[in-house]
Formats: C-alpha cells, structure tokens, sequence
C-alpha cells in the first residue's frame, strides 16, 4: 500500500514467496523467511515493513508517510508498532492452528494473543487516526484490520463500531487500499 500511495508502484514488481517452502529464494533475502522483503537493482534486501516505509519516503523525498523528525515522529512510530501489533498476534493465532496439531492447541497462548489484539483494538475504537489521512499509522492499521477480515483470528467487527465506520471512510478516502486489498472470491 505504501509503495502505491508513494506513486513507486510503476517501479517495483510484486513477487509471490511461499514462507513455508524451505527452497523459495525469500529466506536468501531475508534469513528470518517473512514478508514483505524489498529487493533493489544492486541484490540489497530491505526488511521489515517500516523499514521499507522509511526507505521508499527517503526515496521519494516526502515526509508523507512517517514525520522526519520531533516527538510527533515517535508518537506516530508508535501508533504504527501498536497497529502492526495487531497483524503480529493475528499472526501467531493463525500459526498456532497452522502449525500444531488439532487438539493440541494452546488456549493460554491464543488468549494471550486475543489479549493483545483486543487491547490495541480498544485504543484505535476510543480514538481512531484521521480518516482522511493517509501515513504509516492508516496504513498499518488498514492491513491489520484487512487481515483480521482474512483470517479471522477473532470476531473485531461486532465490538468496534468506530473503527468499521473508519475502515469505510478511510478505504473511500484512499484509492491505494482497494488497489492492495485481498481478492475476494
Ligand atoms: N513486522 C513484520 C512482520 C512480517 C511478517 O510476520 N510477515 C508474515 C506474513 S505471512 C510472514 O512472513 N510470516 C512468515 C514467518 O513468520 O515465518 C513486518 O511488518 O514486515
């Protein structure tokens, strides 16, 4: 979504890596096997998310995405790493059931995880970021609201009213979120 509202779509091609596949090229990139990974013209492999945010902004010479500097620079990081949190304990709910056996789950495992997501989610739904403004925090919490969508680690819909009417308007606000979003069907 970045590279797409930071107008580098033209300059970057998507290239599918399958994490579980010990031969995919991806865990030459990036030892620790995870997407996304950005690889330049020169073989230079830049990971993880917001780094690559911070690169491509570099790049392009805006302040757009994360300010360049202040308080106002660590306030939004930090928005950024509460939102991305969300994806990270879906994540591992998702890996939970991916990677053990059925009936061998951990339950104390996953409600730490829900734990996290729930009171991250609390703090979006008290306060939601502007919805006409697209930066790392909109960003992130875009993605990780669209994974909660995808995967379904928890039900988020029912109990943050503020935050489905946020994904609507920022989703009407900016095109880059349509042109990113799981294809469904
Ligand atoms: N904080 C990282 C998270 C990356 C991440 O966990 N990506 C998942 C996407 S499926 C992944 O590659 N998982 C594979 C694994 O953990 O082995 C980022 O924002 O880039």
């Amino acid at each position: 979504m970045a590279i797409d509202v930071l107008g580098l779509a033209y300059r970057v091609s998507i290239v599918p890596a399958d994490t579980l596949d010990e031969g995919d090229t991806l865990r030459e990139q990036n030892p620790l096997g995870k997407l996304p990974c950005l690889l330049l013209a020169d073989g230079t492999a830049i990971y993880d998310s917001r780094v690559i945010i911070e690169f491509l902004q570099e790049l392009t010479g805006s302040n757009r995405l994360v300010p360049a500097r202040g308080l106002e620079r660590y306030q939004v990081l930090t928005r950024a790493v509460l939102a991305d949190g969300i994806t990270d304990a879906g994540l591992l709910m998702v890996y939970e059931g991916r990677f053990r056996q059925p009936g061998t789950f951990s339950e104390r495992w996953l409600s730490h995880q829900r734990g996290k997501i729930g009171r991250a989610l609390a703090i979006f739904e008290s306060a939601p970021p502007p919805s006409d403004n697209t930066d790392i925090v909109s960003i992130g919490l875009t993605c990780a609201l669209g994974y909660l969508d995808w995967r379904k680690p928890i039900e988020w819909r029912d109990r943050h009213p503020r935050l489905v009417a946020w994904l609507a308007a920022f989703s009407a606000h900016e095109p880059a979120v349509g042109r990113t979003s799981v294809p469904t069907a």
